[in-house]
């Protein structure tokens, strides 16, 4: 497909700055060569630990990318307990969570806040990882696809044009976070065509064939290789599965 398959830890709401620095010295002794040559790696820590990853990665020139899990659209101001772009940018940060379903379900994060989010990422040269995904109530009702319209469509209304084939969305249906019980990969391949024909039809063919489409929820050692195996699906989005680094290789390496 031409695009470079990228894997994310989301650690969520796990892991200390010195228990971050151990987590990629662990990860470094652990991959080789070839896991660097099969996918970009990507890892969310809290922002507490961004600095000191950050570090670690740089001085010793770890093929790492960092990403943060959330940030706030505006770049400054009057807005207590917020965390901008450029603050992030500033860290060397690439990617952003954005829209995960635990704000959306436990902070309220509406598809315009998600929208909002997502263009000011794209604004301030980072990229934005947007997550898309039903509740089990709409799956069983029918309504998935014309969820993950709405969710796409909100972010594509507000999005800078000229950074659109950098857009990177993560497909995480809502019942399979954490469930233990992912999607099938055939079902996630389905969704991620029917997200790429989205994107075809309201940006244009070109986009939908850069953006990167991600699955997410319950992605773990023994299940990751079959959804890379997509032709649509082109990474993963990891939670539980990347806070132990052996654990992690081992889903990197393709190793179970
Ligand atoms: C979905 C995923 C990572 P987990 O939230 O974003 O978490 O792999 O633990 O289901």
């Amino acid at each position: 497909s031409g695009r470079v398959r990228l894997v994310v830890a989301n650690w969520k709401l796990h892991h200390t700055h010195l228990e971050a620095i151990a987590f990629l010295e662990r990860l470094w002794h652990l991959l080789d060569v070839e896991d660097y040559r099969r996918a970009e790696i990507a890892i969310c820590p809290a922002f507490t630990a961004l600095r000191s990853a950050q570090l670690t990665i740089e001085t010793d020139g770890m093929p790492y990318r960092l990403g943060a899990q959330d940030v706030f659209w505006e770049p400054s101001g009057a807005y207590t307990g917020e965390v901008s772009v450029p603050m992030l940018a500033k860290l060397d940060v690439k990617y952003v969570i954005v829209g995960h379903s635990e704000r959306r379900r436990l902070f309220g994060e509406t598809d315009d806040v998600v929208a909002k989010k997502a263009a000011a990422v794209a604004s301030g040269g980072l990229v934005p990882i947007v997550c898309v995904g039903e509740v089990a109530e709409e799956r069983a009702g029918g309504t998935t696809e014309a969820v993950l319209e709405r969710q796409l469509d909100t972010v594509l209304t507000t999005y800078p044009v000229e950074a659109l084939g950098e857009l990177v969305i993560a497909y995480e249906p809502v019942w399979a976070i954490g469930s233990g019980t992912p999607a099938t990969p055939e079902d996630a391949e389905h969704v991620a065509r029917f997200l790429r024909d989205r994107l075809a039809r309201r940006a244009s063919e070109a986009v939908a064939a850069r953006v990167r489409i991600l699955y997410g929820g319950s992605v773990d050692v023994g299940n990751a290789v079959a959804f890379l195996a997509q032709a649509d699906i082109d990474g993963l989005l990891v939670g539980g599965a990347s806070l132990d680094p052996e654990r992690f290789a081992q889903l990197l390496g393709g190793r179970p």
